[in-house]
């Protein structure tokens, strides 16, 4: 994968650096913990210790990217300099205050990451195979999870047997800190899994997913353990399921953000639960498991085809419960496609 040249035809400089992990990642489908990516009009060069220069080069051995050893940033400025660079685009939120006055003393300096936030909002035909793997293998892990949930599990134990599930169907790491939360602990939307072990007649609440060649799937399901669910909890989770449904089916491209947000939120105010509903409704996915565009109230990006974000409606009362459910969707000819294939209706276990 070469995305430099894509990336440096949308910027007005003379060359564009690029240190983020993230960033690089898009730029070259290579992981590291250390390098620089360096593009102008006739190269891109990736810069990396010993470390990963083999990695590198194997990875690269298809592509118009060149790699060189660079022991620190100097090294990699030196070249630049070398090359007469006079306007050099790099991703300002991503670099510290002596790093960007470091810089500045060298270069002219152009903003580098609107264009980076624009291209990796829009997933490319590979980019959506390699989400579409990471939720297949989240959801293949939760069902085997779901047959071995045993009253004593607790909460961690339970995350982390869901993270081995995932690794051993072939995600390489998981996407985020797994929450699995029991009972009470769901109405805290991100609540840190801890020793409380799993009894019968209560909500279990399960937020995850996994990476594949770098890319993350984002999943929620909240289910009811033992005996007959509480009528207030049935009643409530169909609630937010209908939320969850109306989103999914009114979501459009050339929407904004904000409006796909209101659609959720306007039909949990139908039922007086939007005030319960305490968080956006979903959050691009891609290399992170946050990014560009934000469905939320202040979201003003507006959705196009290629875009990959969570649905996620959820309402939490403190002390007693919480209920939130999440799928990973693709825009595709304007309309929401699911990448998952699992029941929303209420689990029963
Ligand atoms: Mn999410």
């Amino acid at each position: 994968m070469d995305n430099t040249k894509k990336l440096f035809r949308g910027i007005k400089a003379d060359g564009m650096l690029t240190e983020a992990p993230d960033l690089r990642a898009y730029l070259t489908g290579f992981e590291s913990s250390f390098g620089f990516v360096y593009t102008d009009a006739q190269e891109s060069v990736f810069f990396t210790d010993p470390r990963y220069a083999e990695g590198a080069k194997d990875a690269f051995r298809n592509e118009f990217i060149g790699v060189m050893i660079a022991k620190n940033e100097d090294t990699v400025l030196d070249y630049i300099k070398s090359k007469k660079i006079k306007r050099l685009a790099v991703p300002f939120e991503r670099l510290s205050y002596p790093e960007y006055e470091r810089l500045r003393r060298k270069f002219k300096l152009t903003d580098s990451m609107p264009a980076f936030t624009g291209a990796m909002s829009v997933k490319s035909a590979e980019e959506i195979q390699n989400i579409r793997r990471a939720c297949e293998i989240a959801e293949k892990a939760y069902v085997m999870l779901l047959a071995e949930l045993k009253e004593g599990m607790t909460e961690n134990e339970t995350a982390g047997y869901l993270e081995y599930l995932m690794r051993k169907l072939g995600a390489q790491d998981r996407s985020f800190e797994t929450i699995a939360a029991f009972g009470r602990n769901t109405s805290v939307p991100h609540h840190a899994a801890d020793g409380t072990k799993l009894e019968s007649g209560m909500p279990v609440l399960l937020d995850f997913g996994c990476k594949v060649n770098g890319y993350c799937s984002d999943m929620t399901r909240t289910l009811w353990y033992g005996g007959k669910p509480d009528e207030e909890f049935v009643r409530i989770y169909e609630s937010v399921l209908q939320a969850h449904l109306v989103a999914a089916e009114k979501i459009a491209s050339g929407m904004k953000g904000r409006d796909a947000d209101a659609i959720a939120r306007g039909y949990l105010q139908k039922q007086e639960l939007d005030k319960f509903f305490t968080h956006s409704l979903g959050h691009g996915i891609g290399i992170n498991i946050h990014e560009y565009p934000t469905l939320g109230p202040n979201g003003q990006g507006v959705l196009s085809d290629g875009m990959v974000f969570s649905i996620e409606p959820g309402v939490y009362f403190e002390g007693k419960f919480g209920i939130r459910i999440e799928d990973s969707v693709c825009l595709e000819d304007g309309k929401t496609v699911s990448f998952m294939k699992t029941e929303k209706t209420l689990t029963v276990l």
